[in-house]
Parts: C-alpha cells; structure tokens; sequence
C-alpha cells in the first residue's frame, strides 16, 4: 500500500484494562516499551514508543486501561491520566476483546468518541478464536456501533513481522501529512531510571501474580555509576500493609530475591549495562490514597 507524502502523528493506545494495548505497542515499536502482565492496570502512565519508518513516523501513546473509576486516589489519577491522553492525538486505536461487546466496553467507546478524533477498532487476542468466522458478526455489530475508520482483526501477542507492518501503514495512512518529530533512533521518551523503575514493577506482577497486593509501587533511591562501570540501583517497593510486605519479601526472601534478580537482567537488556540492583520492600500505610505522597512517587494528575 503506498503512502503519498511522509506522515506524523500521535496514536492512543485506548481500552478497557488488559485488552493488550502495551502488548501491542512493544510489538509495533519492536522493542518493551511499556510493561504487560495478566493482572489489569499494569500500565500506570502515559508512555510514548516511537515507530520511525522511511515514509512514516508514529508515536504511539500507550495509556491505563480505561474504566469507570471509583476508590482510591491512585485509581482516579490512573483512569484520569488514560482519558486525558485521548484529547490531543490524530488518532486513537480503541482496542476491544473477540468476545462481544460488553456494557464496560461500550462505556469506554464513549469515553473514547467524546473527542470526535478518528477512531480505528483493533479486535485483539483472535489467537483465541477457533473459527475465524465467528469474527464476522461481531465485525458487523462494530460497523453498526460507531463509523470506525478502519475494523482491524488482531492478535497483539502473536502477530508476525508482516501483520505488523501491515496494522502499521494502515495507521501512518490516517495520519496528517508531516515531518518526523523524534529522531530515527528515539524509540521513547521516557528515560533509563524510569524505565528501570517500570521492569522492577514488570516482575513482581510476574513473579507474585494474583498475590501481588493493588497498592505497590517501586520508588529508585539511588541510581549511579561506580568507577567500575556498573550501574547501582537501589529501589524501595512499597505496600500498604505488613502482611503485604511478607508477600512480597517471601519465605525467607525468595520472592525478593527472584524479582530482584530477574528485574536485573531485564534492566541490562534495556538499557545496555552492567547492573547492580538492591530491593527493599517498605510499608507506608495508606499511600495509595495519598496526594502528597503518590505526588512523590510520580503520579501526578495531569
Ligand atoms: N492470547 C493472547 N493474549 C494476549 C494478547 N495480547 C495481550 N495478551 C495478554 O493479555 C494480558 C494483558 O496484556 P497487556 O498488554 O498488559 O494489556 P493492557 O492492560 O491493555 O496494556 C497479558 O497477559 C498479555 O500477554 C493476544 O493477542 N493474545
Ligand atoms: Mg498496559
């Protein structure tokens, strides 16, 4: 498919939580941008991967799930930071499950809609259906829901490199005729230690799972080189409760010591160094609720 002219623009990753729009991302961009796990609500911020092709340059903004929100502080600002993330981009790829629509997903189409930015519907997980035929009317009950400009079948976890490509021209053709505005080689704007704090939380929902209590939160100390040219990371992971902490840490620290060891070698493959990383869990009572204290912790409503 040719693309007259180059083409820029900004794409919201948007959804209900656990969809896989972060799946999807990392795959788009060729590289883990943005976390993923089982558990909903893994991602937390806005988060832009950058796709640079000769003819077409996307940044895509990976966002929170969205859902209606209620409880803790931390919640409202995550679903809050999603929407808010819709409102300035050239288009947004609403992510839905292959099972039906549902009344959450119809909410958040809604939510989705309000800004009148072109919408393109990705069915993901396909990988899940059988008979791709069972597609069909769920196709046409999106068509019938809302003037999508583009109803794209997906599997976000096993796509190949030219389903990719092809999910990728689709979207450069709907976006504004522009210049690149990241280098070629800026593949996020989020930097190293950030970046180190997000694949420490990466392994703890891998390695705690349903355990994992909602209220965690990593926190970097201490991020320096020494004269030998390794990287010292010292990070606090923070729940609410003692009993958390214990989940977390482990008979006798195992749990801790497997987060700790698999985050680093993630943290080395990332950023390219030699990585020394201390974990200590704390227990802060109520920060989830807390404006001060998830300020501190960098999450800000925006
Ligand atoms: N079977 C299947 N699983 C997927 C697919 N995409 C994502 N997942 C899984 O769904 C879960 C949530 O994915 P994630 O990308 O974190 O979802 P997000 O909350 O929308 O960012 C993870 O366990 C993914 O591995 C897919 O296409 N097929
Ligand atoms: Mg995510």
């Amino acid at each position: 498919m040719a693309i007259d002219g180059k083409r820029f623009g900004y794409v919201a990753l948007a959804g209900s939580p656990n969809v896989g729009k972060s799946t999807l991302l990392n795959k788009l961009v060729g590289e883990k941008i943005s976390i993923t796990s089982r558990r909903p609500q893994t991602t937390r911020h806005r988060i832009l991967g950058v796709k640079t092709e000769s003819d077409y340059q996307i940044v895509f903004v990976d966002t929170p799930g969205i859902h209606p929100s209620q409880g803790r502080r931390l919640n409202r600002i995550i679903v809050k930071t999603a929407i808010s993330s819709l409102a300035d981009v050239d288009l947004v790829l609403l992510l839905i499950d292959q099972r039906a629509w549902s009344g959450e997903q119809e909410w958040v189409l809604e939510q989705v809609t309000q800004n009148r930015i072109p919408v393109m519907l990705l069915i993901n997980k396909i990988d899940r259906i059988r008979d791709k035929r069972t597609l069909l009317p769920l196709i046409e009950e999106s068509r019938q829901r809302y003037p999508f400009v583009e109803i794209v079948p997906v599997s976000s976890r096993f796509s190949s490199a030219e389903d990719l490509r092809r999910i990728s021209e689709t979207i450069a053709k709907h976006l504004p005729v522009g210049l690149p505005g990241f280098p070629a080689d800026q593949r996020t704007d989020r930097n190293d230690k950030f970046r180190a704090t997000e694949l420490i939380r990466e392994q703890l929902f891998s390695v705690l799972g349903q355990e994992l209590p909602y209220s965690t939160a990593v926190e970097i100390e201490k991020y320096e080189e020494n004269d030998k040219q390794v990287l010292r990371i010292e990070a606090i992971v923070w729940v609410e409760k003692e009993g958390q902490k214990s989940i977390v840490v482990g008979k006798n620290g195992q749990m801790l010591k497997m987060i700790g060891m698999n985050a680093r070698k993630q943290i080395e493959m990332t950023i390219h160094h030699k990585v020394f990383l201390g974990l200590w869990v704390k227990v802060r009572k109520g920060w989830s609720d807390s404006a001060r204290q998830l300020h501190a912790l960098g999450y800000t409503e925006s």
